[in-house]
């Protein structure tokens, strides 16, 4: 698939995507949705990849928020209709993915752009981002899954005083709720994500999918963790990682996870 909305580069294991329509901030739009859902799918499959880093092109925007000139014409159908389909297709599949996904959150990361960076796995800030939902200032609530995972990652209060009042956080602000793990400056922000990247790559592909689909486990409705936990734990017994990662440990070497 050829990409209009989105730039890909892969370096040293990392994917790095970069959405790509600086003119609207970044607004997410149904082609730039579906290309993201494209080339995620094929990461996933691409076993070259270990990391994916997703930020925005705009110095001073990650995302902000769906296509507000793209949507505004959408009836209650297409509304219902879209919101299964990005849900289905690009935020439960950045959630589920094998490996981490960091967002590098650049500037506004507004609605439906705070959406993608809570679907990543892990989300640093530069000191300039701003983020928020202001999808009831439209007549609209969150929905790409911001009105499930804000209350996961910040408790319900604050999620109902954010998304009730619409207003903007600063980095500071969502460094403080848990919403972002680490603050930094914009210059940094690549090589803070690149950091916790590399660190990631050297560990066991195979275990870190495991943990992936453990930690998610917690929040679906359902499903009993623990036992996820169980049997994801036992699984790796007999693996390759498994095997490779307990004989370097012995040999005092580093695993060598290829
Ligand atoms: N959509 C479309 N265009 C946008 C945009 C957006 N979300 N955000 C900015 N732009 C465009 C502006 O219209 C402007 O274009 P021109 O007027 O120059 O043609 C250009 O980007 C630069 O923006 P500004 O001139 O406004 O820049 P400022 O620095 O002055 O302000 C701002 C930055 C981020 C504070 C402001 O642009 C702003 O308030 N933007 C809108 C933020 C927002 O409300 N975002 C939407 C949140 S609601 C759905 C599922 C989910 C959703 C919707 C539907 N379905 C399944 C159907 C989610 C909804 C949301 O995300």
């Amino acid at each position: 698939m050829e990409y209009t909305n989105i730039i890909k580069r892969i370096n040293n294991k990392i994917c790095y995507l970069t959405i790509n329509r600086p003119k609207f901030l970044n607004a997410l739009n149904n082609s730039t949705i579906t290309e993201l859902s494209s080339v995620i799918k094929s990461i996933n499959k691409d076993i070259s990849v270990r990391c994916v880093i997703i930020t925005g092109s705009e110095k001073k925007a990650f995302v902000a928020g769906a296509d507000i000139k793209e949507f505004s014409s959408f009836n209650k159908k297409q509304g219902k209709l879209l919101s299964k389909s990005g849900h289905d297709n690009l935020f439960n599949l950045i959630e589920n993915l094998d490996i981490p996904c960091i967002a590098a959150i650049n500037g506004f990361a507004l609605g439906g752009g705070l959406e993608l960076a809570m679907a990543s796995h892990i989300r640093i800030a530069s000191t300039n981002a701003k983020l928020g939902f202001p999808e009831v200032t439209l007549g609209v609530i969150p929905g790409y899954g911001g009105t499930q995972r804000l209350p996961q990652l910040v408790g319900k209060g604050i999620a109902f005083e954010m998304i009730t009042t619409g207003k903007m956080i600063s980095a500071e602000e969502a460094l403080n709720i848990g919403l972002v793990n680490k603050v930094c400056n914009q210059e940094d922000l690549l090589d803070t994500c690149e950091e916790i990247a590399n660190r990631i790559i050297g560990n066991s592909p195979v275990a870190i999918s495991k943990a992936i689909k453990s930690i998610n486990a917690c929040y679906k409705s359902g499903v009993d963790g623990f036992k996820t936990e169980i049997e994801l734990f036992g699984s790796c017994f007999e693996t390759e990682d498994f095997e490779e990662g307990t004989k370097a440990f012995m040999e005092k070497r580093k695993p060598n996870y290829n």
